[in-house]
Order: structure tokens, then C-alpha cells, then sequence
């Protein structure tokens, strides 16, 4: 290992640290959520509960993730590319101060009472400047990634003129273009809201700080997706002993994902007045359009697992389903986190249709929704990686106890988030409603029917808080006490006979104009539109 992988197997490292230590803290928080709203804990002093779900929403969704995705992407990028350039090494460093510096600042000002406005901070509510500014030093961390990765890629794809760029550097190009494009509209709110604010600008206009968010909260949703995809394609094949399904279906997916998505933000808006239903339906349209890149995964997928079923002597229409390795953890893992995103998609093709879009909307629905996708699809492949990617990075290998331990992790995992998820979904379709602490409304009828059910949100987030403190026991013990040796890096070849991926393929000159034309296509007319007709505008509000 010479001196400079060293050093940056240093950066990978201390960035899963960070993000498990955020993720106990922040499922901590998620148990006391759940017991609450099961009724059996109140919340009497110190945080109120619109903090703490605050807090829950910014450590786990901003925080837990950009870490590990800087990390895991980091890592895999030096493994195929042979090392980084030092530029990108000293941006990535860079960034992470920054991280820290940001979540710092909006930390303390949730704790310190000044910033009870949820991970989505809508206006009119308006939490203290310092809120915001930490928000921008977050951003900057996600770009100083971004581009310390196209750096790299870049300098290697001078460097190897006429080759391919590996497909790991190629899915974090993706991962890091699309949430590039994707923070561009959230900075811009940040921007408008610090003054605002700060006192120094009056009234701000309300639907495009909502509609600025959502290009950003989407997307932010689908860079995830990306991530989890990327351990799909390459890491999957790898672990059974197959081969990447195709090269170029695996580039086509990755950039249909980066080009479509932006646009898509408006179903999150489906109730919010102020665009016409065409506007919507254009934004629907292109949120389903990411089902046909998530339709090729899934073909790929089950080809690769019948592929090596097969080779294991599986007969018959399905009986190679049962030669596939699952008491491996990490294949068990990231198959039930596909499992999951069956599921996952189809509730998010149903809350992207205006009719039951208006059932559901801000109630416990979209909650059990959420924890399926990121909870399932997305957490569940971070937490398969672990069991080699953090041996491998720290010159340590997984042991038997450690993984059989992490079998038990994963069925906490599935379980608590079944029972937790499903209840939600139940009882969000009987009307409780999300972000909102235990009430029964004076023992009205309606909101007593929905105590069976949060009874179960709250064992549920029983079995999940279980599940946190084994992975994060799993995680810590790889960093620091497995015993030393090699871990390889799990990345899965392609078919020798591939090398035909067409050239165009490659052109994220091209790709960045589809998506600025189709992200124009989504926003410049809503936004002119919602500016030149605006309301007054609102004043900085402080709910509580
Ligand atoms: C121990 C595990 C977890 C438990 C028990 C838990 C529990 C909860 C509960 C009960 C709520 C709903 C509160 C409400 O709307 O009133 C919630 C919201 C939320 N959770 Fe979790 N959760 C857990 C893990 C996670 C993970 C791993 C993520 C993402 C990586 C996550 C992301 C969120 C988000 C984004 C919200 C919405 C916050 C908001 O509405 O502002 N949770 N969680
Ligand atoms: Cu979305």
C-alpha cells in the first residue's frame, strides 16, 4: 500500500465512522418517534418532538447518506481507476470539513430551539440564519466531492484515450452529475432565505422556495437510488460468482437515470396550488419515467441470478432461485433491499397519481413509503457493503461470528421495518396524519381506531433500534478490531465478448445538454410563471 492510498483509505474510513455514529444517534431519535406515536412515551423535557424528528429527518437523510455515499464512491472510484489525482484527495478532505462544519451549525441551532422547521424547511417557517448558512456549507462538501471525481475521471480517461471508463467510476460520474444538477435549485432557495431570514428582505415567495426544494428533495431521493443500483450491477454479480449482466445496458441505465430525473420534483406538489394540472402532469410523466430504468434493472438483475443459479445446478422454472447463496450476508442483504424497491416503487407510482396522490398526501402513508425505499432499498445495500468494504479498508476480514451476527442484523432490519412500514401505510390510508406527535384529539372516535396500529409502529421501531446497535457494534468492529488481513474489493467483471459498448455512451458533454434541456423543460416556465404571478409573498414566521 503505498503512502497515498494509504492516506485516502484514511479519508473512506473516517466517513464511515461519521456515518454510523449519525446513524445511532439518529435512530435513536426514530425509537423515541415510534414509541411516542404509539403512545406509550411521552415527551416531557428537553427536545419536543418537532425537534427531535427535525433532527431525525437532517442526520439520517442528509447526513447518514452523504457520508457513506462519499466514502463507498470514493473508495471505488481509486480501486478501478488505480488511485485518485491528489487534487481530488485534497477536495474531498475539503468538503468533509465542511460537512462537519455545516452539520455542526444546523445542529446546534435545532438543539438550541431556533430551527424547528423539519429536514424540508418550508417557508413561511423560518429557522435562524445560522440554520441556512451551515445548510450552503453542506452543499459545498456534495459539490468539492463532485468534483474531485470528475477530476479523476477525467485526467484517466486522458490518459487511457479509447478506453472505457470502469463502470464504478462511471456510476459515481452519474451519482455526482445528477446530485450537482439537482443542489443547484436548493442553493438558490438557501440564498434567497438567508436574507430573508436575517430581516433584511421582507416577504419571500412561498411556492418557489417549495418548488426550488422538491428539485432538489427528489433528486437527492434518485442519487440514492443510483448509489444502491451501482452495488446491484457490480457488487451483486461478484459476491454469487457471476459476471456484470451488460456493460452497455449498465451505462443506459445510469444515464437515463441522471437525465430524467430532475424534472419530477412537481409529485411532491401535487396538492400545492399555484401550477396548472398540466405543469404536474408533465413533472408525473417524468417521474414514472425512471420505471424504465428501474424495468432494465431488474431484468439485469434476474438474468444474473438465473445465470449463476443455473451454473449451480438449479433445474426448472424457478429451482435455481434456491442454489443462489443465501446464507451469505452479503447477498442476503442486498437481495431483500430489491425485494423491497418492488414494493417501494409501486406505492410511489400510487402517491404519483392525483387521485390517490390526495388520500395519502401528508399523512403516515408517505412515511411507511419512505422507509421502504431508503429504509429498505438504499439502507439495507449500504448495510451489505459493510461486511467487505469496511474490512477492505481497514486491513481487516469479516469473521464467521461477525457475519452470522450481521444475519441477525438483517432480519431485525426486515422485520422492524415490515412491521413499522406496513403500519404506517395502514394507518396513513385511515387518515393519521405524518409529523405529528401522539394525540388522540380529545378521545375523538377516529383518531382512537388508529391506536392498534401505532402500537405496532412503535414495536417496530423497537426491533429497527435493535437492528441500528448491531450494525453500528458490526461496523465499529471491522474498523477497529477484526482480525488483520486482505479483504478484496468486490467489484464484478464484465463478459470478455462486451467490449462493443458504442462510444456515445460516454459523452457527458452530450448527456449534461439532454438534461439541461429536459430540466429547462421541467422548471423555466413553472418558475417564470410562479414569479411574475406571485402573491405578496410571506414574512418569516416562528411556529413555535
Ligand atoms: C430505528 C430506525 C427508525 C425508526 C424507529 C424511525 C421512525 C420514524 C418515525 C416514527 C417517523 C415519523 C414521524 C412523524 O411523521 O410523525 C420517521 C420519520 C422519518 N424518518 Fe425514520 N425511522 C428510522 C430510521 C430511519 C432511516 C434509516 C431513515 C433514512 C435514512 C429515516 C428517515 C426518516 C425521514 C426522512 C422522516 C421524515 C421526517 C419528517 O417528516 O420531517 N428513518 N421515522
Ligand atoms: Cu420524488
Amino acid at each position: 500500500m503505498n503512502k497515498l492510498r494509504g492516506s485516502h483509505y484514511r479519508f473512506s474510513l473516517v466517513n464511515m465512522f461519521l456515518a454510523f455514529v449519525l446513524l445511532f444517534i439518529g435512530g435513536f431519535i426514530g425509537l423515541i418517534q415510534g414509541l411516542n406515536r404509539a403512545g406509550v412515551l411521552k415527551i416531557l423535557n428537553g427536545l419536543n418532538y418537532y425537534e427531535l424528528l427535525t433532527l431525525h429527518g437532517i442526520l439520517l437523510i442528509i447526513g447518514f447518506t452523504t457520508l457513506f455515499v462519499n466514502g463507498y464512491l470514493y473508495a471505488a472510484t481509486d480501486y478501478v481507476l488505480g488511485g485518485l489525482q491528489k487534487i481530488s484527495r485534497t477536495l474531498s478532505w475539503v468538503g468533509l470539513v465542511s460537512f462537519l462544519i455545516g452539520a455542526l451549525m444546523v445542529v446546534f441551532e435545532v438543539i438550541n430551539h431556533r430551527a424547528t422547521v423539519m429536514y424540508t424547511f418550508y417557508a413561511p417557517m423560518a429557522a435562524s440564519p445560522i440554520f441556512y448558512i451551515g445548510l450552503v456549507f453542506v452543499v459545498l462538501c456534495i459539490w468539492l466531492s463532485a468534483i474531485g471525481i470528475f477530476i479523476s475521471c477525467y485526467k484517466w480517461k486522458q490518459s487511457h484515450k479509447g478506453e472505457h471508463l470502469p463502470l464504478f467510476a462511471f456510476f459515481a460520474t452519474g451519482v455526482y452529475t445528477l446530485i450537482t444538477l439537482g443542489s443547484i435549485g436548493v442553493t438558490v432557495e438557501v440564498l434567497m432565505m438567508i436574507p430573508w431570514s436575517m430581516g433584511i428582505v421582507d416577504r419571500i415567495n412561498v411556492l418557489l422556495t417549495r418548488t426550488l426544494f422538491w428539485s432538489f428533495g427528489h433528486t437527492l431521493v434518485n442519487v440514492w437510488y443510483l448509489v444502491a443500483v451501482s452495488a446491484w450491477y457490480l457488487v451483486l454479480p461478484k459476491v454469487i460468482g457471476g459476471k456484470v449482466y451488460s456493460d452497455a445496458l449498465t451505462r443506459i441505465t445510469v444515464i437515463l437515470i441522471v437525465v430524467l430525473n430532475v424534472p419530477g420534483g412537481f409529485h411532491h406538489q401535487i396538492v400545492d396550488p399555484g401550477f396548472s394540472p398540466g405543469l404536474k402532469f408533465m413533472h408525473l410523466i417524468m417521474s414514472v419515467a425512471i420505471g424504465f430504468p428501474s424495468l432494465m434493472t431488474a431484468f439485469a438483475m434476474f438474468a444474473v441470478l438465473e445465470q449463476v443459479g443455473r451454473q449451480n445446478g438449479g433445474k426448472g422454472l424457478l429451482g435455481w432461485l434456491w442454489k443462489l447463496p443465501w446464507g451469505d450476508v452479503r447477498f442476503l442483504t442486498i437481495m431483500l433491499a430489491m425485494v423491497g424497491f418492488i414494493f417501494g416503487g409501486a406505492g410511489g407510482i400510487a402517491q404519483t397519481n392525483n387521485q390517490l396522490n390526495q388520500v395519502v398526501h401528508n399523512s403516515l402513508w408517505v412515511v411507511g413509503h419512505f422507509h421502504v425505499t431508503v429504509g429498505v432499498s438504499v439502507v439495507l445495500t449500504f448495510f451489505g457493503l459493510v461486511y467487505w468494504l469496511i474490512p477492505y479498508l481497514s486491513g481487516r476480514v469479516l469473521t464467521q461470528k461477525i457475519h452470522n451476527l450481521g444475519i441477525w442484523q438483517t432480519g431485525f432490519w426486515t422485520i422492524g421495518m415490515i412491521f413499522m412500514s406496513l403500519s404506517m401505510t395502514f394507518v396513513g390510508l385511515i387518515g393519521a396524519p405524518r409529523r405529528t406527535q401522539f394525540t388522540t384529539y380529545h378521545e375523538h372516535a377516529h383518531a382512537l381506531a388508529w391506536n392498534p396500529y401505532l402500537l405496532f409502529v412503535g414495536a417496530g421501531g423497537i426491533l429497527l433500534f435493535i437492528g441500528i446497535v448491531l450494525m453500528c457494534y458490526i461496523a465499529f468492529y471491522l474498523m477497529f478490531k477484526a482480525p488483520k488481513g486482505h479483504t478484496p474489493f468486490m467489484v464484478a467483471e464484465t463478459n470478455e465478448a462486451e467490449i462493443t459498448t458504442p462510444a456515445w455512451t460516454e459523452k457527458w458533454s452530450l448527456w449534461l445538454v439532454v438534461a439541461f434541456l429536459l430540466i429547462s423543460m421541467g422548471y423555466v416556465y413553472p418558475i417564470v410563471d410562479i414569479i411574475q404571478n406571485a402573491p405578496p409573498g410571506s414574512p418569516p414566521i416562528k411556529t413555535w
